[in-house]
């Protein structure tokens, strides 16, 4: 993509599909920087939502009345359609969860519990947000399985010397966060899955904060399960996805028991459905499902380079104009590198609670706390960051009200 196409990101245009940012409290626009955590929702996806309950609201796969072909189709078809936003081969290799939390557990304990045991080894990153770290820490108290982390080096990114000499025959799964949603680290994920292949072993990535604001292609990668959620990509919330080789997820148990998940059920047998509704039973998100559909024509109208070129973009200005402050840590790769579209800093002499609590009387609206990577933050020696994330409808000016208002901070408490 030229870089003229990339200038040609129409934000205010964008801007406008989100009343929630035209939002004020106390006569301040709200400024909306917390979309690690979860970003707003167009008005395409939640008019497609409304329109789904008003017009075919049904359950799926079990009438044969025009509401629930319809409610049905809707649901297929997204399945269809996150398949070809990832580059999956189809939708026996979506499945639909609640979450990325829901994915990794489903992954963990579905694979994990029954093909681990003592001896084998689960490879992780010090990265990894606690989805998967501490659902694979439990799934190794339980099988006996090691539990190993690859180290990171002072810029935040991973020691590749360190992955080379942990990952080995006795490795089973190396589970790597695509994007660190506390470092922006963007981690080399088709390195290591090669890696765990060249050991016979699998690969998991945790997208959740990639698949929202970059291109992502599984079958480049090669991973063999890929996890995120439908919140942080412009959707709803209620509904992730776990991508898996059709091949892997046809040997794997059900995670899950119940109904539109079997084949035939005896009183003493049952045996499974067609992929993925195997790994989907009851009543699946369905509103939701329409609503991920919608986000994802929505994400790709725009364009993920796009999406992608804008975010690095207010991310390095947030990085430069913090460091240029000249008593605000920050951590991860420096600007200019490919990182993330966050930024987490402590101010020095301000716990990020109290700060986090300043920007918010500006109506900034940013994360403190661990970030669910509280290892990492031990790591990093602090207990706390703030976090600053960007997406698609952020702009400098908002980057400069956060800055700007660093100095009640240091008034009240530096
Ligand atoms: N991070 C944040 O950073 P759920 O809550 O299941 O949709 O996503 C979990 C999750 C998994 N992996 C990564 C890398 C994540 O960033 C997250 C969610 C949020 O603010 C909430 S802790």
């Amino acid at each position: 993509m030229s870089s003229q196409d990339l200038e040609s990101l129409d934000v205010e245009g964008i801007r406008q599909q989100f009343p929630i940012l035209q939002r004020e409290f106390d006569g301040q626009q709200v400024v909306y920087l917390d979309n690690a955590a979860t970003t707003q929702t167009p008005d395409p996806v939640v008019d497609a939502m409304s329109d789904y309950y008003r017009q075919y609201n049904a359950n799926v796969h079990r009438g044969i009345h025009h509401l629930s072909q319809e409610a049905s189709i809707a649901y297929e078809e997204a399945h269809d359609r996150v398949a070809e936003f990832i580059n999956a081969d189809g939708r026996e290799e979506v499945i639909f969860t609640k979450n990325t939390t829901e994915s990794e557990n489903l992954l963990a304990y579905s694979w994990g519990l029954n093909e681990l045991e003592p001896g084998d080894e689960i490879v992780l990153t010090e990265m990894e947000h606690h989805a998967s770290l501490v659902t694979w820490q439990q799934i190794g108290k339980r099988t006996g399985a090691d539990v190993k982390y690859i180290r990171i080096d002072d810029s935040g990114r991973l020691d590749m010397d360190h992955a080379r000499d942990l990952i080995t025959d006795d490795t089973e799964i190396v589970s790597a966060v695509h994007v660190s949603n506390t470092l922006g680290t963007v981690n080399p994920v088709g390195e290591l899955t090669d890696l765990a292949h060249e050991h016979g072993a699998l690969s998991f990535i945790d997208g959740a904060q990639a698949v929202p604001n970059r291109p992502v292609d599984v079958e480049e990668i090669g991973a063999d399960f890929y996890a995120f959620s439908g919140h942080k990509m412009a959707g709803p919330t209620g509904i992730g996805v776990l991508y898996g080789k059709q091949e892997l997820l046809e040997d794997m148990e059900p995670y899950l028991y119940g109904g539109g998940m079997i084949r035939k059920v005896t009183f003493e047998e049952s045996t499974w459905g067609e992929l993925p509704w195997k790994f989907e039973p009851g009543t699946p998100p369905i509103a939701e499902a329409v609503g991920l559909h919608a986000a994802v024509d929505w994400l790709e109208d725009i364009g993920m380079d796009r999406i992608r070129a804008h975010e690095q973009e207010l991310a390095a200005y947030a990085y430069d104009r913090l460091d240029a402050e000249g008593d605000v840590e920050i951590y991860g790769p420096e600007a200019g590198s490919d990182r993330g579209g966050l930024v987490s800093f402590n101010l020095e002499g301000v716990h990020a609670h109290d700060l986090t609590s300043i920007l918010n009387d500006h109506t900034v609206a940013v994360r403190a706390g661990d970030h669910c990577t509280q290892p990492l933050h031990d790591k990093l020696g602090v207990p706390a960051s703030t976090r600053a994330s960007f997406y698609v409808y952020n702009t400098r000016e908002e980057v400069d009200k956060l800055v700007a208002a660093l100095d009640d901070a240091r008034q009240l408490f530096a």
